[in-house]
């Protein structure tokens, strides 16, 4: 079995090969075995760069995030790997781009699971180091195989790809199934009321939005007009399960009593706590104790909701008194969207509010705001803090974990994940040099430059109003003059553009960018 601890040796040789020695507090040095670092990553869903109060945000208030960044490192240049939510998941924790591998893309909420057993992901390899690790909230990675049973087993899941507990939103709060799995198996399930879900044929007796819009207490603006569930229609259809079906109201409060038990639970032993908040993703149906809270509409009163969720994970840990062993990383899964499918009042009550603060474009776009999020790391006493520019991603946080915990990946692990524990531990360092970031069209960064391939489709989207970053001609934007990217400077500087061209070419074709 593996020790929860390692010994001081190998803990300064995992420091010291990522350059974050100096940043050993003189009680480790002079101390006995070393103890890995719990690590709490709390994953917010949709969350922009510009919406919370420590990145500008002056129209609602995030007290909680703040005082989290104000001991911390918070970073100006750290992104999801997509502009959606199974890529950039399915990318943190395995390690590699999701556009290597089909089927990555927004997943339906009866997909089977696509990160197979028994590849290394991130929570393996915490384990694999003697940690407890759990996931609490928002999957969307798929679960079970081709012969799913909601009313059974479901199997294969999380547990079997390095987490010890999970207490899941399956897919997306706006998908069916609108229930709870924990473990192996749906919360409250009356076996007699056995669930079915269909995101093809509808199935079941019960209204549709489509079909009976007088029934529903927040309307669609684009889809969601499927199955009714707590009044709200659905994308895909479910029939039974009634008795474990969730309220959306009580969403924040039921994940966040979980992760706080897993903390609770766990609090002897090193652990990995994925905390994937369902705010402010769609339908934005915070607590009635939220509502008109922030005069900003639901997606305001989400944001003051998330922030309350954070408040707890960091309460939980002061009353642990695990404050100072524990690193706390809070970051988004992609870009901020308005109004991404319900008539929630997000665009007619913004009131100059900026979700992507001074970026361009938004969730599924390849501008900037797309990827690049809100990224704050803590860990008291170990890290000064302040604010860091490296470039980094989310899907490093694989090659980072395996060299705080002193193990050394296989050649086949993690295959784009790039250590970066000087840069996450320490504002001073760089992070890595280039990065691609995914949304429909692949975009690559390197230094100051950011090419976006050419590609089809609409500029705008027509349902979220969202300028997707496409066009039929290469874009090359200077980030450090032009953080807005409103200056393609391709035609001026075809020699860089076809550079970086031919590296992401050449990263495509490649298996691997990790060396
Ligand atoms: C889109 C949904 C959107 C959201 C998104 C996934 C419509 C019109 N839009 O297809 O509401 O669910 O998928 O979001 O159905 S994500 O954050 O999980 O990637
Ligand atoms: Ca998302």
């Amino acid at each position: 079995m593996n020790s929860y601890y390692i010994s001081r040796r190998s803990f300064m040789k995992s420091l010291i090969a990522s350059g974050a020695a100096a940043l050993l507090p003189s009680k480790l040095e002079a101390g006995s075995p070393a103890k890995h670092p719990n690590i709490v990553l709390i994953y917010a869903d949709d969350l922009g760069y510009g919406d919370v109060g420590c990145y500008g945000a002056a129209k609602v208030e995030t007290p909680n995030i703040d005082r989290l960044a104000s001991a911390a490192v918070r970073f100006t240049n750290a992104h999801s790997s997509a502009a959606t939510c199974t890529p950039s998941r399915y990318a943190m924790l395995t390690g590699e781009y999701a556009w290597r591998k089909k089927g990555t893309g927004v997943l339906p909420g009866d997909a089977r699971l696509i990160i197979q057993p028994p590849r290394t992901t991130l929570p393996l390899i915490l384990q694999r180091a003697g940690y407890a690790t759990g996931v609490v909230g928002k999957w969307h990675l798929g679960l079970g195989g081709r012969d799913l049973d909601w009313n059974g087993e479901i199997k294969p899941g999380p547990l079997d790809i390095g987490f010890d507990y999970c207490f899941l939103i399956p897919a997306t709060g706006d998908r069916v199934p609108c229930v709870y799995v924990e473990n192996r198996r749906v919360v409250g399930l009356d076996q007699s009321d056995p669930i079915s879900v269909s995101f093809g044929k509808p199935i079941g007796d019960e209204p549709t939005g489509k079909e009976h819009p007088e029934l529903l207490k927040m309307k669609p603006s684009h889809g969601h007009n499927q199955t009714i569930i707590n009044g709200i229609s659905r994308i895909g259809y479910m029939s039974g399960g009634k008795a474990a079906r969730w309220v959306d109201e009580d969403m924040a409060d039921t994940i966040t009593d979980k992760a706080k038990a897993f903390l609770e639970k766990n609090r002897n032993h090193p652990f990995f706590l994925y905390f994937a908040t369902h705010d402010i993703h769609v339908p934005r149906v915070p607590h009635p104790r939220f509502a008109g809270k922030s005069g900003l509409g639901p997606r305001g009163d989400a944001i003051v909701q998330l922030d309350w969720c954070v408040g707890e994970i960091l309460k939980t840990l002061d009353r642990l008194k695990l404050t100072e062993d524990t690193i706390v990383i809070f970051t988004s899964d992609n870009g901020p969207v308005v109004d991404d499918g319900y008539k929630d009042q997000a665009v007619e009550k913004l009131n100059g509010h900026k979700p992507s603060g001074p970026l361009r474009g938004g969730k599924y776009s390849a501008f900037d705001a797309g990827t690049r999020v809100p990224c704050i790391v803590r860990w008291p006493n170990r890290i000064n803090a302040g604010t860091s520019d490296a470039l980094i991603s989310q899907i490093d946080f694989m090659a980072s974990f395996a060299a705080l915990t002193g193990q050394k990946l296989a050649p086949q692990d993690a295959p784009d994940s790039f250590d970066v524990l000087g840069a996450l531990l320490d504002h001073t360092k760089t992070g890595r040099d280039h990065l691609v970031e995914q949304a429909g069209v692949l975009s690559l960064i390197k230094g100051d430059w950011k090419y976006i391939e050419p590609g089809r489709g609409p500029k705008v989207s027509a349902a979220t109003g969202i300028e997707l970053g496409r066009d039929t001609k290469p874009q090359l934007y200077n980030l450090k003059t032009d953080l807005a990217e409103e200056h393609n400077l391709a035609a001026e500087h075809p020699e860089i553009t076809e550079e970086l061209a031919l590296m992401l070419k050449n990263i495509r074709n490649s298996k691997r960018t990790r060396k």
